[in-house]
């Protein structure tokens, strides 16, 4: 703690987006705080966090979807449908390896999908395991609206979207099939970077303050068939509570679904902390206990707001970014990370 103060009267204002966060962290946990020489910010900071709403930001580059959701935004809608007409912005992008179309196959050459939602109100709605539609996440809002259920998964998931209106499409293009074809020749994995895309986690708060979160992907490329990741798994990939905030995760879901990652990140908010201390503390959790005997350290990252629009981001790895719209700026912004 000494040595934070340090750095924050030093003025190093890189060192204070990850120190003070750190300090937060550990003094929600088990301390009460001594502030008396304290002459930094009160609260932890990360420089690009401010108060306001509304708000929405989403895991990795992704403007177009941000921009359609802050549109439904403006137009005085639900932060509920912000965030599904959002994501339905990279469901449909052929170019994103991670999602929908396009999104990189099982190892048997079949794209499966994983999707969740959640409202205001704590309900919630998740598909796994769905083959051939476009729009997974609207599977998901019905199963949320229409349902007494929270998740279906397979070919039970396929027949609801069926019965409901939803068209089967082939959902692998000709790029995701020719780097297929290549992983079948060459069994290289691809790295979770910026320039894979990536999954989408979208957060949102809408005029009437009130929060909602959508996670959609076509989880680990080349994964084992039948594999279910974080993304569709409330409290995994995503988790809201409209009294406190939200947060939602992309990467290697297995490291997600462990630490439960979303629902520890808002449950620290609960008690305190900030989104960014918030994030901090579940990447530490997940590098403390789960990474022991990996080679290669993973990629995972979290995003979070709190009630008053403020905001954090954390990974594990280098290369993590996000994308958020916030009074009139729609930013992508590199985030924080652990291993350094
Ligand atoms: C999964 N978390 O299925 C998802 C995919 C992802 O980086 O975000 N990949 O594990």
């Amino acid at each position: 703690m000494f040595k934070r103060r340090k750095f924050i009267k030093k003025g190093l204002l890189g060192a204070i987006a990850i120190s003070s966060a750190a300090a937060a962290c550990e003094s929600t946990a088990t301390e009460t705080p001594d502030t008396t020489d304290q002459q930094g910010p009160s609260d932890p900071v990360n420089p690009n966090s401010k108060a306001g709403t509304p708000v929405v930001i989403a895991t990795w580059p992704h403007l177009p979807a941000t921009e359609e959701a802050m549109r439904v935004i403006g137009e005085s809608g639900r932060a509920v449908d912000a965030v599904e007409m959002g994501v339905k912005v990279v469901e449909a992008d052929p170019k994103d390896t991670s999602v929908g179309y396009g999104g990189l196959p099982d190892r048997s050459g079949i794209v499966t999908l994983d999707a969740c939602i959640m409202d205001e109100t704590g309900n919630a709605g998740s598909v796994t395991y769905l083959k051939n539609i476009l729009h997974p996440i609207s599977v998901a809002r019905l199963v949320m609206d229409e349902t007494p259920h929270v998740m279906l998964s397979g070919s039970g998931a396929l027949a609801f979207a069926k019965e409901n209106g939803f068209e089967e499409t082939d959902l692998l293009t000709e790029g995701s099939k020719a780097a297929y074809e290549k992983w079948l020749a060459d069994h290289v994995d691809p790295k979770v970077d910026e320039n894979q895309h990536d999954t989408i986690g979208m957060l949102a708060i809408d005029k009437n303050g009130n929060i909602s979160g959508a996670c959609t992907t076509s989880g680990a490329a080349y994964k084992l068939p039948g594999r279910v990741g974080d993304s569709p798994i409330i409290g995994a990939g995503l988790f809201v509570d409209n009294e406190v905030g939200a947060a939602t995760a992309t990467g290697l879901g297995e490291l997600v679904m462990k630490t439960l990652g979303s629902f520890l990140v808002v449950e620290l908010m609960r008690n305190g902390a900030s989104p960014q201390a918030a994030c901090e503390e579940a990447v530490r959790r997940i590098s403390e206990k789960h990474l022991k005997g990996m080679d290669t350290p993973p990629q995972v990252g979290f995003i979070a707001i709190n009630k008053k629009g403020e905001h954090g981001a954390y990974s594990l790895s280098e290369g993590f970014k996000y994308t958020i719209y916030q009074g009139e700026d729609n930013q992508v912004i590199d985030s924080e990370f652990e291993l350094k």
